[in-house]
């Protein structure tokens, strides 16, 4: 243990500044249910059930969902009796275009205009998030990212997001964690289309960094003040060992997990290593004259962090198939660290101070940009085992998984990081994409028989955490 780590180890009581964002991530596909209601169009996930719902957990697709379409305020009362004063919400492209462009649905608009108003009137501010995995279903019949109409679609779907909600909403997000969609979608079989081919994963990843910043620009045309960024997975990539051969390993997985998308976002450049590998897999997107210039350009203003575990890799050991269609894992193997530290129920390793070695990391490369945590959590599996007679969550290894991760938030905060705030995935038990309801992650439960909500110990825990403005651990 070095002297940081031993230091993490004494009791101290953590303070936070006044102003701090505390509260809770989700997302529309996942929490609002009535997929199928008041006009709401299919998307991806709709379809994909439709077609294979054995690709879902234990069979349950989002139909349902945690139903907050049609128990929003309550929800939110319960939001604001623990404390949140700031909650991200995504909207459903599909609810509000149901073709995902054309004609507008009125009952999405008044849905959202309810939700973002009762957020307010509860002190609670809302986050707004544009695109969270869920294409519409019409969109991605034409090609999905794959097609650059879907972006000008996509930018028009933002720029009407603007213009219906921002006179209230001030905190807008382009995308949550677009590479997800790349992976899962492009490369490695975990979301509709199920397409496996580098090189198209490539020109989704790039279209998809190309709409956020024409959605970026779309927003600086209008006269609106507030801040609109990028929320981003962040893996950071630890080398087995400080062999040259292993740190290269590293250096190659950061470039294409994280600086992919974390460089257009916040410096407006792709790494130059990350061009001349696509190069080198004669992968590099389709580019149209200007696009450049508009990445460079329109950059975000905040930065939202979501962490999980950290990547840990080590150098090639086998030749890959030289008929086996190229993949990144032909650059590295992942490494499992002797004696680290798992989040059994779940798989992940936990790894805490990820966190601080990103903020860091943003603070000496990336311009101090604004930024904050904007997911981060424990997921569980079978946690009804941890339910009390009260019939509450004991959920004690869920308050300690948040407070050793803010132990070096505050750290990092302490050594100057602009970090704004820290968002728990999730608020409720939501359903999961292919996972559904495998793993729990809320401050409050869901029973998925009748939709009963009970806040778990952790949830009691945040809202005390929120009114002492820190804790003691
Ligand atoms: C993040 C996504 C969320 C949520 C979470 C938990 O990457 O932004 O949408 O799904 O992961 O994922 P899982 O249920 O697979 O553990």
């Amino acid at each position: 243990m070095n002297q940081t780590e031993n230091m993490m180890t004494q009791t101290k009581h953590y303070t936070f500044p006044s102003d701090f964002w505390w509260g809770t991530a989700a997302s529309a596909t996942q929490m609002e249910g009535a997929a199928y209601e008041d006009g709401k169009g299919p998307n991806i996930w709709d379809y994909w059930y439709e077609q294979e719902p054995n690709r879902f957990f234990d069979g349950v697709s989002a139909t349902v969902a945690s139903n907050f379409y049609h128990r929003y305020e309550e929800d939110i009362a319960l939001m604001k009796a623990l404390g949140h004063n700031s909650f991200r919400i995504s909207i459903s492209w599909s609810r509000l275009f149901p073709s995902g462009e054309g004609d507008i649905n009125p009952l999405a608009v008044n849905f959202y205009n309810r939700v973002i108003n009762e957020l307010i009137d509860a002190g609670i501010e809302p986050f707004v998030n544009l695109y969270h995995f869920d294409m519409p279903l019409q969109l991605q019949q034409k090609g999905g990212w794959e097609n650059r109409e879907v972006v000008t679609s996509y930018v028009e779907y933002a720029r009407t997001c603007f213009e219906l909600f921002g006179d209230r909403v001030t905190k807008w997000f382009t995308h949550n964690e677009p590479i997800v969609p790349v992976e899962g979608g492009y490369l490695y079989d975990f979301h509709y289309p199920n397409v496996v081919d580098f090189k198209r994963a490539v020109q989704v990843a790039y279209h998809s960094i190309l709409s956020s910043a024409l959605a970026i620009k779309a927003y600086k045309a209008t006269d609106l003040k507030g801040k609109i960024g990028i929320i981003l997975n962040l893996t950071p990539s630890y080398p087995r060992s400080q062999n040259p051969a292993d740190l290269q390993a590293a250096h190659l997985a950061d470039i294409l997990f994280n600086r992919s998308f974390l460089d257009p976002s916040v410096l407006g450049t792709f790494p130059d290593e990350l061009v001349d590998l696509l190069k080198t897999q004669k992968a590099l997107p389709h580019v149209e004259e200007g696009d450049l210039q508009t990445i460079a350009t329109y950059t975000v203003d905040v930065l939202g962090i979501n962490y999980y575990q950290p990547r840990r890799v080590k150098v090639k050991e086998h030749l890959p198939n030289p008929s086996a269609p190229f993949m990144p894992e032909h650059l590295f193997d992942y490494y499992e660290m002797p004696g680290r530290k798992m989040n059994r129920y779940r798989g992940w390793e936990i790894y805490e101070k990820g966190i601080y070695d990103i903020l860091t990391n943003l603070r000496k490369n990336y311009g101090n940009v604004e930024c904050f945590i904007s997911e981060n959590g424990m997921g569980v599996e079978g946690e009804e085992q941890y339910r009390d007679a009260e019939g509450s969550i004991q959920d004690d290894y869920r308050i300690n998984f948040i407070a050793e991760h803010l132990k070096w938030l505050h750290l990092a905060l302490e050594e100057g990081a602009n970090v704004k705030g820290y968002h728990l995935w999730t608020f409720m038990d939501n359903w999961s994409w292919s996972n559904a309801y495998k793993n729990r992650y809320g401050f409050v439960g869901v029973d998925l028989e009748n939709q009963t909500r009970t806040v778990k110990k952790s949830g009691y825990w945040f809202k005390q955490l929120i009114e002492d403005q820190g804790f003691e651990k």
